[in-house]
Order: C-alpha cells, then structure tokens, then sequence
C-alpha cells in the first residue's frame, strides 16, 4: 500500500501513519500544519512529508501521484469554529474534501477513507445509534460531514470509487492539543490536572459519551483502508461512560480526589451518546479493546510523566 495521510501531522493522522508505517506501507503526508505538527511525525525511509492545502488543487494532485491509497483526514475540526466562521469551514470541509475525492477519482486510487463524525446525528433520536439512523446536524461541521458521506455515496455509486467514512465518536489519547478549541473533555481534564486547577464540569457530570482510544482508532483506519466496506462506519467503543465516571477513574489513576467545579450545561450540548459497533466489527474486524483506565494511564504518564 503507498497511502496518502492528508491532515497526517494531526492528532488521528499522526498516529495513522505510524500504525501504516507499521504494517509495512509507504506513507505521504499532506498537511498545512495550521494544527499539525512535524514532531507528531517519525522521521522514517517510508514516510514523505509534504505541505500543502487540501484547498489547493495543484497540492493535491502533486501529493496524490502514484499512491494507491487515500485517508483523508485534513478537516477544520471544531464545531464551534464552524459556529463562529460558517464560510471558512464549509470551503476546507466540503470544497477541500470535493477536491480530494475529484484527485482520488481521476487518480483512479484503489481506495479511499475519510472522517466523517458522530456529529452527522445530533441530538440522537435512539441510542445506541446505528449507522444508518437518520441525521440531524446541529452544526455547520455536522452537516459538512453529512455531506461529505453523500459525496462519498455519490462518487460510488456514479463512478465506482471504493470508500468508506470513518464516523469517529470521542477520541481521546496523546497528541490533542488541550489548549486548542476542539479539544476534547479528558485532554482538557489532565491539562488542569497538570496545572493543579479544578475540573470544570458543565452540568451534573452524567452526561454519557463513547470515549475511544487514538491508537484503536488508528487501528480502525488501517482495517478501514485494507477492507472493501463501503458507506460509513462508527469507530467507537460501544460502551459509554458519564463524566463524572471518567473523574473517578482519573482520580483513582493518580491516586488522590480531584476537585471539580459545576457550571451551567452548555448550549447545544447532548446528554448521551452510545454507538451500535456491530459494522466496526463485522465488516472491519475491529474491535477498540482497549480499557478506558489503561487508555487514561498512557495519557496521563505522557501528559504528566514523574509529576503524575
Ligand atoms: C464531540 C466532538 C465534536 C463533535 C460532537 C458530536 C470531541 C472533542 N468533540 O463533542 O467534534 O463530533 O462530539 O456529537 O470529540 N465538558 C465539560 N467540561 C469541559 C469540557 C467539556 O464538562 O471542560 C463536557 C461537555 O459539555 C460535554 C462532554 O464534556 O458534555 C464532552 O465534551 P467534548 O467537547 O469532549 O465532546 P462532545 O461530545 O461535546
């Protein structure tokens, strides 16, 4: 496999392409490195590091040559970003994503994988959710990924490209940025663990999520790009946990109580989420095994090392 990472020097990317590289793949890396960062990257004779814009036509077809491959995971990842800037968000989210599928067609690559997002549902109208309830997006980033998947669907079905979207629940693990603003609860939580601040918890704390480790959800990719499964699939757990769960998790990891502060729940927010991983299963043959406290203990010993 010779795979083209876009968004490669990311939080997921980064640890895609070191589960590519690996198995043995050859690995190029297109990012812009507006949130990537070169040192997420190994340096390694299979990897090629290019910069460049998923927004850029020219930069995608130069970084498209010759791969066989495509995961795409170059995206403008906050939903409250895409709140706040509608315009630019839909331009790198639906535009640059056009674009990639438009080189990955004409390029004729065997396959490609994209990240779509639990963020296609909305407020959850069942739970567990299943692939293909309906969605209801309550934000500019949740539409542009519902409407990358019927892209995905279109180019399938018009011209017999093989694809799949990844739909990513709460990825958590080393690498996310807590001070960036899609930074998820837990890199938040350790980050004021680190500064020996309180947790801040918007609401009671029984809010419900499927937090999935990063490496299994690099795992899932791997899986994704070597299968022929097509439409989308949930990349998650399949077991949820409540806020207040994981403090107490994290405060058993390290050993003493940690304080927390209640504020108001905030707007949009959604009490519970669960995802159906029969698909992830089945079709991928993946399951994300590992154990929230060990997924916690390796954030921890990375985010605080002798301090934890
Ligand atoms: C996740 C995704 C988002 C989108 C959405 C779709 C992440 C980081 N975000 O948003 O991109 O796909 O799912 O449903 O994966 N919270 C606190 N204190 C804090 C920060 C958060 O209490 O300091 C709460 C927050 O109000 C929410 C829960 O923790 O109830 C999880 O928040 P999150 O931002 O990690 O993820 P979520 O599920 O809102």
């Amino acid at each position: 496999m010779y795979v083209l990472v876009t968004g490669g020097a990311g939080f997921i990317g980064s640890h895609s392409v070191e589960a590519l590289l690996k198995i043995g793949a050859r690995v190029r890396v297109l990012d812009n490195f507006s949130t990537g960062k070169r040192q997420n990257l190994p340096s390694h004779p299979n990897l090629e590091i290019l910069s460049g814009d998923i927004q850029d036509v020219k930069d995608i077809s130069h970084a498209v040559a010759n791969v066989t491959h495509i995961l795409h995971l170059a995206a403008q990842v906050s939903v409250q970003d895409s709140l706040v800037h509608p315009t630019k968000s839909c331009s790198i989210n639906i535009q640059g994503f056009v674009n990639v599928l438009e080189a990955a067609r004409k390029h004729q690559v065997d396959r490609m994988v994209y990240a779509s997002s639990a963020a296609v549902y909305g407020y959850p109208q069942q739970l567990p959710i299943a692939e293909d309830d309906a969605v209801h997006p309550i934000s500019p980033y949740g539409l542009e990924k519902s409407v990358n998947d019927q892209y995905a669907d279109l180019f399938h079905s018009l011209f017999n490209c093989s694809m799949l979207g990844v739909r990513y629940f709460n990825v958590y693990g080393p690498r996310q940025d807590p001070k960036s603003p899609y930074a998820g609860v837990i890199s938040k939580f350790i980050h004021f663990i680190e500064q020996q601040q309180p947790l801040t918890v918007f609401g009671d704390g029984s809010q419900t999520r499927d937090f999935v480790f990063v490496s299994d959800v690099a795992k899932a990719n791997v899986a994704a790009l070597r299968s022929d499964a097509t439409g989308v699939c949930h990349v998650a757990t399949g077991t949820s946990r409540s806020l207040l769960d994981m403090i107490q998790v994290l405060s058993t990891c390290i050993g003493r109580e940690l304080q927390v502060i209640h504020q108001d729940a905030q707007a949009g927010d959604i009490p519970h989420s669960a995802a159906h991983v029969e698909k992830l299963a089945q079709a991928l043959g993946v399951q994300c095994s590992t154990r929230f406290e060990d997924g916690l203990r390796i954030l921890l010993k990375e985010v605080l090392g002798s301090k934890g």
